[in-house]
This record gives structure tokens, C-alpha cells and sequence, in this order.
């Protein structure tokens, strides 16, 4: 029986465990990402951690998320991680240089490497058959160190592409329609692979616009082989010494497999409030007062040569803005030169930095009530800064069409040629806002940077005997780490989990914190009481890392996403789930709940423990791996690696 091209890349890479499907595995992780929102946490772990260099073939320290430093405390940020680079080894992508993971895909990414970055989008890469994940700071703190990185074997999903795509649908289009098949719950454990005739004439950055996306699916990761468009694209980029061929096998085995038409596929949006409320734009006629065409999901060369193609000679109408982040200074410099960028001013564009921003909701908030169509991948209520908001995600094409005529527009219906812009055979390649690792004897002297913005990371103390304490809150289904913890106008404080901490559940709940820190300080417990597809979103470790400072210690769900759950377990939080979904009822807020002999059972490894409440009793599954019950045990993977660290020393 033949592999699956995630489970061969898996296989090479496998550090720990035996490799079967469901169960956990460590892997060796040969380069590393980081951004400066998850960033500055990584590396404050990192360093407490006490090792003197980095392990990894290749890290990268991207500035890209907080680069609108209003006060200090974002340059404070950028100081730091640059200080840090330099001291440990670590390639630094300055502000101003572009999203991670566009310029990850343009300059570093290899096929077949494996690739663990501290943001959800990782699997960009996955795009060029380099099998990349998103995790929480403190894994990627760990697998720069030279730890592995463990995840469960996950089942392969084949997403079979046939046929080719109509004029005026695109690569977004694709993942849509991926989305509505598999939803945004129920796909923890999962890797969906893309095979067939139909992926032949997807560019790299197309295929990277279906990898990244196919994160709000829950899925581990996506990831295409890597063929003659990998090699083209690594060509262009002066990278094609880099490239290898990768495919699975012809008689992979997949768990499960999508059968996708591409020709068949319709212009499609997400509509408020969800990546997986797929809609067809024909079937919406909407009056649109915002278009925001960027992010690490729809900025490539060939996503704002086609959009200012259509813009070209025409002008934005009354009562509709447009702004654009282009992906990349790479992708901005090549538009500056051939005229684009004027098409595109000229028709009224604000130009952005080639940054997050308006992704993140840190900047271009809508107005009250308004309708902003956007190209990035996410649309939860509030994200863009807006409550009131209400977001539709769509291709470039279709931001354009709405930019043109004020409308949500299918862009079919603009009577215009189809401007089918070719990838370029060569970018110009200028690496100058990437400073390089600095020669090993010059690290030493190297002085790390901390502004007042930058704080310690917090240690956990051991698990306790017991947990005792208040169902703090109670949340629905599908509550996002955006949820748990804004970003937008808070993203500053990242670096300051006090602060930062104050506004735990802020969209949800204003006075959460209040709540968990005085049951904190009286010496009891808090315990968070959750629906489906707990922690869905993004891999900020601050959704686990501050309600541990609040003194939570433990999330009862009824299901958890991947990145949230081990985030959690980091953190020394126990992701419990409910034996019976129904039990949600009965545990509303305020409920005194007992877990007697957490610690017992942790140690056991029992793998379901009884709750108290009142005079019911409530059986919670506890799904954890050895490793992860010692982490809990300890209090978090910080203690838990500063012990084997110190344990490790001592034998030597
Ligand atoms: C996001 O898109 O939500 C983010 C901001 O990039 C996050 C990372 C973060 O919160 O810093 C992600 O996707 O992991
Ligand atoms: Fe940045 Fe948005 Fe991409 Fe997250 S999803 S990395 S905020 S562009």
C-alpha cells in the first residue's frame, strides 16, 4: 500500500512514537515562522527555556501584524524581536517587508520541509508541498529549540480536482467550495491533500490561496505536490535549485475523498458571520460601503494585476471605500514599476502597508452597520473592529466588481473581458528588508532590547489535587479564539499578559475578568463551559495563556479545535470534553463545580473523570496522550521543558 504525500513527509520527519492514525507522533521540524503579535511571547519562552541557539534548518522572525504603532508599545515589540534574532541565529523580515506568509511562499518554503509557524495560516506553504502547521508560540518556542513537535497522524482527506476554472472564478472560489463540503467543525485530525488533473494549471500562489484558507476548515493542514509549477514559481523566485519533485504515491490510501469539478464552481462569499456560511454571489444583491482587497490569503502579484486591470480608467463611486495591502514589498515594488499602482490610485485606492491591518481589525474598521466585502479568510463577528459589521469574504475579482459598481457584484455581470494575467517567468528578488543571521561569534555580545512593553511570561504552578471552583462563563458553539481574545485595537498588549488579560472574553462578556481574577485571588478555581468547535480561529496562545493567568483551570466543551486544545494543555489548562453533549445544559454560569482527583486521575491516565455539581454528577472524557498529562501535571509545557532542561543538564 502506497503513501499519501503528508504521510511520507510525516514518516521522514517522525521523532516520536509510531506512526498511526488518531494516535500522537513528534516530529522534527526543520524551519519555523513566528510573527510579532505570537512573536514576542515565543521568544520570551524561548528564552526562558535557556538554550543558547537555535536548532532548525531556517527561522524566520516576520514583523508584519502590529505595525501601526500608536504609543510605544508596538516598536517595542519590533526592537525586541529584532535584538532577539540577532542574537539567536533567526532571519528577521522587517516592518514594511510583507505578510508572512507571502513572503515565507516567495522566499524561504521548500517541498517536503516541514514547517511550524506561530499563526493558523501556515499552511500557506502548503501550497509549494511543504507540510506546514499552525501552533501556538510556546510549540514553535520548543521546535526552535530543537524539540519535536507532536500532532496526531492525521486521516488524509483528498480533495480530487477535475476540469478548470471558468473566467472570473479563481482559486478562492475552490476553497469556498472546500469549505462548504467540510464546514468549519469536524475536521481535527484531518490534512486535506489535493490531487488530480485539475491542479496542473493552479499556479503556487493560487494553490496557496486554497492551502491558507483551508485553515478554517479545522484541518491540520493542506498541501499540494510539488510538480512543474513548483518549480516554475521557485524558478521565478531564483529558488529552483531548491525544488524537488513530490507527489503520493499512486496507490496512497485516503481516508476520505472529495470529488471537485473546477469548472462546475460558481463566484462564491462567505457571508456574516462565518467562513463556512458559503453563499453563491449571484444569489446576493447587497449595496457594499467598503472593499478590502489583501491578507495573507489574496495578495499575490496576480490577485492585484487582475483587480487593477479591471479598476483601470474607471473611478470608485460615491460612498464605497477601497484600500489595498498588497502581500509583500515584493508584490508592491513590481506594481510600482509597471504602472499598476497608479491604475489603482487613480481609481481611488487607499494604499496600505503590505501588512495584516484591516485583517486583523487594527485598522480601516467599517462604519456602524455597514457592508464590507473583503478578500481575507475571516468574517467572525466583530473582527474587523465593527460589531455591527457585516463582512463577506470573496476573490479579488468579486471585491473588484463590488469596488466598481457599489454593489456585491458577480463579476460576469460587468461585461468586461476576463484579464488573465500570467504569473512573471522571473521576479525581481531584493532581499534587502531581510537581515540574515549574524556570524555565530558575533551573537554573544548582542544586548536584547525590552522596552517597558516588554513583560515576563507567567509560570504556572503544578496541577492541583483537586479542581474547585465557578463555571465562570458559559459560551455557545463556535466561539473563536477571537472571542476569547480580541485582537484589533488590544493586539498591542500581547507582550503584557496582566494587561492584556483584562480583556479576556471582552466581546462576549465585559466584566469576565473582573469575575475569573477575584476567584483567583480568593484561591478557587475558574472553569470555562463551552459549545462545538471551542477555540476555532487562530493559534494566539494568549486565549490559553490568559485565562491561566485569570486562574482557569479547565475548559468543558463539547468539542475543541486543535490548536485551542493543545494551546490549553501548554498552559495547564484540562481540555475536558462532555461525555454527553446535553450535560451543557446543566453547568450555566455561576454553577459550583468540583473535579476531585484531577491530579490523581492525570497521573493515571484515566481517560474519563467525574465532575460534581450540586448533586449531579457529570462524566467528562479527557482524550490526552502521556506526554500531555505530564505537561498538565506540571503545570505547562514552560515548567514542564525548564525541568527536563534543568534534568538533562544535571546527567551531563
Ligand atoms: C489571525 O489571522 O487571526 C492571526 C492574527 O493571524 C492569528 C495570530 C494571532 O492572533 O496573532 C492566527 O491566525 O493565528
Ligand atoms: Fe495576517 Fe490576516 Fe493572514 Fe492572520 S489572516 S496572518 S491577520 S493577513
Amino acid at each position: 500500500m502506497g503513501y499519501t504525500l503528508t504521510e511520507k513527509i510525516l514518516r521522514h520527519h517522525l521523532a516520536d512514537g509510531f506512526y498511526e492514525p488518531g494516535k500522537e507522533i513528534g516530529i522534527k521540524i526543520d524551519q519555523t515562522l513566528t510573527q510579532d503579535a505570537t512573536g514576542t511571547m515565543a521568544y520570551l519562552q524561548f528564552e526562558s527555556m535557556g538554550l543558547s541557539d537555535i536548532a532548525t534548518e531556517l527561522s524566520v522572525s516576520y514583523v508584519d501584524h502590529n505595525t501601526i504603532q500608536v504609543g510605544f508599545e508596538n516598536a517595542d515589540d519590533h526592537a525586541y524581536l529584532e535584538s532577539i534574532a540577532k542574537k539567536y541565529g533567526i532571519y528577521f523580515s522587517r516592518p514594511g517587508n510583507g505578510i508572512c506568509h507571502q513572503v515565507h511562499l516567495e522566499r524561504f518554503a521548500r517541498p517536503g520541509k516541514t514547517l511550524l509557524g506561530s499563526d493558523s495560516h501556515t499552511p500557506t506553504a502548503g501550497g509549494m508541498g511543504c507540510l506546514a502547521m499552525g501552533a501556538g508560540g510556546l510549540d514553535v518556542a520548543v521546535a526552535m529549540g530543537g524539540g519535536a513537535y507532536y500532532l496526531t497522524a492525521p486521516r488524509v482527506i483528498n480533495v480530487h480536482l477535475t476540469g478548470r476554472l471558468e473566467p472570473w472564478t479563481t482559486a478562492k472560489d475552490v476553497v469556498l467550495k472546500v469549505l462548504s463540503i467540510l464546514s468549519t467543525k469536524g475536521n481535527v485530525g484531518c490534512v486535506c491533500e489535493y490531487t488530480g488533473e485539475g491542479i496542473a494549471e493552479l499556479t503556487v500562489p493560487e494553490r496557496a490561496t486554497i492551502t491558507n484558507m483551508g485553515a478554517e476548515t479545522g484541518v491540520t493542514t493542506s498541501i499540494f505536490p510539488s510538480d512543474w509549477q513548483t518549480k516554475r514559481f521557485m524558478q521565478a523566485q531564483e529558488r529552483g535549485e531548491q525544488w524537488t519533485a513530490l507527489a503520493a504515491d499512486k496507490d496512497a490510501v485516503y481516508d476520505r475523498t472529495l470529488e471537485i469539478d473546477l469548472s462546475e464552481i460558481e463566484p462564491l462569499a462567505c457571508a456574516p458571520h462565518s467562513p463556512g456560511n458559503i453563499a453563491e454571489i449571484k444569489d446576493l444583491s447587497l449595496p457594499v460601503d467598503q472593499v478590502m482587497i489583501g491578507s495573507c490569503t489574496n495578495s499575490s502579484y496576480v490577485d492585484l494585476m487582475t483587480v487593477a486591470t479591471m479598476l483601470k480608467g474607471k473611478h470608485l463611486p460615491a460612498g464605497v471605500s477601497l484600500g489595498i495591502a498588497p502581500g509583500s514589498r515584493q508584490v508592491l515594488s513590481t506594481i510600482a514599476r509597471n504602472g499598476a499602482l497608479s491604475d489603482l490610485i487613480a481609481f481611488g485606492a487607499r494604499i496600505l502597508e503590505s501588512s495584516c491591518g484591516f485583517c486583523i481589525g487594527n485598522s480601516m474598521s467599517p462604519c456602524t452597520d455597514s457592508i464590507s466585502v473583503r478578500t481575507s479568510n475571516r468574517n467572525f463577528k466583530g473582527r474587523s473592529g465593527t460589531p455591527s459589521a457585516r463582512i463577506y469574504l470573496t476573490s479579488p475579482v468579486v471585491a473588484a466588481a463590488s469596488a466598481l459598481t457599489g454593489q456585491l457584484t458577480d463579476p460576469r455581470e460587468l461585461g468586461m473581458d476576463y484579464p488573465r494575467i500570467e504569473m512573471p517567468a522571473h521576479f525581481e528578488i531584493d532581499d534587502s528588508m531581510i537581515i540574515p543571521p549574524l556570524p555565530t561569534t558575533q551573537r554573544a555580545e548582542t544586548k536584547i532590547c525590552r522596552g517597558p512593553n516588554i513583560g515576563e511570561p507567567p509560570i504556572n504552578g503544578p496541577m492541583p489535587e483537586d479542581i474547585s471552583g465557578l463555571v465562570t462563563i458559559r459560551v455557545e458553539d463556535l466561539v473563536t479564539t477571537d472571542h476569547i481574545m480580541p485582537a484589533g485595537s488590544r493586539l498591542k498588549y500581547r507582550s503584557n499578559v496582566p494587561k492584556y488579560s483584562e480583556f479576556v472574553f471582552e466581546p462576549l462578556d465585559k466584566d469576565f475578568s473582573m469575575r475569573a481574577s477575584a476567584m483567583r485571588d480568593q484561591g478557587a478555581h475558574n472553569l470555562i463551559v463551552a459549545g462545538l468547535s471551542y477555540g476555532q480561529g487562530s493559534s494566539r496562545e494568549h486565549a490559553a495563556l490568559c485565562p491561566m493567568y485569570l486562574g482557569v483551570k479547565g475548559v468543558i466543551a463539547k468539542s475543541i479545535e486543535r490548536i485551542h486544545a493543545a494551546n490549553l494543555v501548554n498552559f495547564g489548562i484540562v481540555p475536558l470534553s462532555f461525555a454527553q453533549e446535553s450535560d451543557w445544559e446543566i453547568l450555566p454560569e455561576k454553577t459550583e463545580v468540583r473535579i476531585p482527583g484531577i491530579r490523581k486521575a492525570l497521573e493515571t491516565g484515566k481517560e474519563n473523570i467525574t465532575a460534581l455539581a450540586g448533586n449531579k454528577q457529570i462524566t467528562l472524557n479527557m482524550n490526552l496522550s502521556k506526554r500531555q498529562r505530564d505537561i498538565l501535571l506540571a503545570g505547562g509545557l514552560l515548567p514542564f521543558t525548564v525541568q527536563a532542561n534543568k534534568g538533562a543538564k544535571k546527567e551531563k
